[in-house]
């Protein structure tokens, strides 16, 4: 969800790799990642299963020098492409601003691909997102592959609507740069379209010397408020994927541990979420944490180390996510087992 801060001149979109299972997604943001200025990005998270796989996102946030008089920041994310992972999926796509679609040229991935991208309409449908219009662009990755699939039926798999379409290779690099730019040019047109973006400042014409001195102040004061751009909308701190699963008594301190971590306040978020999960866990019944977690079925060890990490006062991005992690696995566990749910 974009936001924009008018007194610092910044918007912050989100931008979501989508696609089916090892399409190249990761592969993808690591190579933007290493193409990036380190003074223009942070750091990549990445939280991959032991076999590599992308297990619930990843993620870079990435600063674009300058759009019209704004700066724009980039939070660029993977969701993992496995077909069971699909709550996953919605939860990373919450709030996207603007879609890259990886997908395979491996013959044979072909259904996977046409399968992937219907299940990308759906869920967006379901945040009310018609994929008609919204920014959105293919990468058909992995052209290196001697035997892939042709152009005209990846088009014929993935690209009814005809949008814009590169061929890459991700583990050279070759065509993610142009796919990303691309898609960073259609969020930003589509912000202007929404008005999320104010249209660039008009420049003032001096006045004219020879023009009679008839306007009073009352005009001056009107024509100095039609000069400014439309006033921002209010901007509340956006609702995060993970505070989007709290039941409503988590979301205030869901979305506190959210705003830390896009603040850079990782120990904040840490200490945050695993207050949030052990309120969670409290709706279990009794005290052992332990006990708790199995009555959910959470991974108890992942929650004792989120303890461990709150409580050594974790500063590295990486605790962070991971605390994000456990926090909405809790709110997803919780809500299958019937207790509160966000609507509650
Ligand atoms: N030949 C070739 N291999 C690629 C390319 N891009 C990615 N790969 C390989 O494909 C495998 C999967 O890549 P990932 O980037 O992990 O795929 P993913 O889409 O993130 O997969 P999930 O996280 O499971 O959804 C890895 O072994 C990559 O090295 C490419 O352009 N060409
Ligand atoms: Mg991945």
């Amino acid at each position: 969800m974009s936001t924009v801060n008018v007194m610092a001149r910044e918007i912050a979109a989100k931008v979501v790799f989508y696609g089916p299972g090892l399409s190249g997604k990761t592969t993808s943001l690591k190579r933007i990642y290493e193409s990036i200025k380190p003074s223009l990005r942070g750091e990549l998270m990445s939280l991959p299963t032991e076999a590599d796989r992308t297990l619930f996102f990843d993620f870079l946030p990435v600063r674009v020098e300058k759009v019209a008089d704004y700066a724009l920041r980039l939070a660029l994310y993977t969701v993992p492409g496995q077909v069971f992972y699909n709550a996953t999926r919605k939860l990373v796509l919450q709030g996207a601003d603007g879609v890259i679609f990886v997908a395979d040229s491996n013959p044979g991935a072909d259904d996977s691909n046409r399968e992937s991208m219907a299940n990308l309409e759906e869920n967006l449908a379901e945040q009310g997102i018609r994929l008609d219009g919204f920014p959105l662009v293919i990468q058909y990755n992995k052209r290196d592959l001697p035997n892939a699939t042709t152009l005209d039926a990846m088009r014929a798999a993935v690209n009814g609507r005809g949008v814009p379409e590169f061929e890459t290779c991700a583990t050279s690099g070759e065509g993610v740069l142009d796919a990303m730019k691309e898609l960073v040019r259609l969020v930003i047109r589509d912000l202007r379209a929404r008005k999320v973006v104010p249209s660039p400042r008009p420049k003032r014409e001096l006045p004219k010397l020879d023009q009679p001195e008839e306007r009073g102040l009352e005009a001056k004061i009107r024509e100095q408020l039609n000069e400014r751009p439309a006033p921002p909308k209010a901007v509340l701190p956006p609702m995060g994927p993970v505070a989007t699963l709290a039941p409503a008594v988590l979301v205030d301190p869901a979305r506190a541990a959210e705003v830390c971590f896009s603040a850079g306040d990782y120990d904040g978020c840490v200490r945050a979420c695993s207050e949030a999960v052990s309120r969670g866990l409290s709706f279990a019944g009794g005290t052992e944490r332990g006990a708790q977690a199995f009555l959910l079925g959470l991974d108890g060890r992942d929650v004792l180390d989120l303890e461990r990490r709150a409580a050594s006062g974790a500063t590295r991005i990486d605790d962070a996510a991971f605390a994000l992690y456990v926090l909405a696995q809790t709110f997803v566990r919780l809500a299958d087992a019937g207790l509160p749910t966000p609507q509650q």
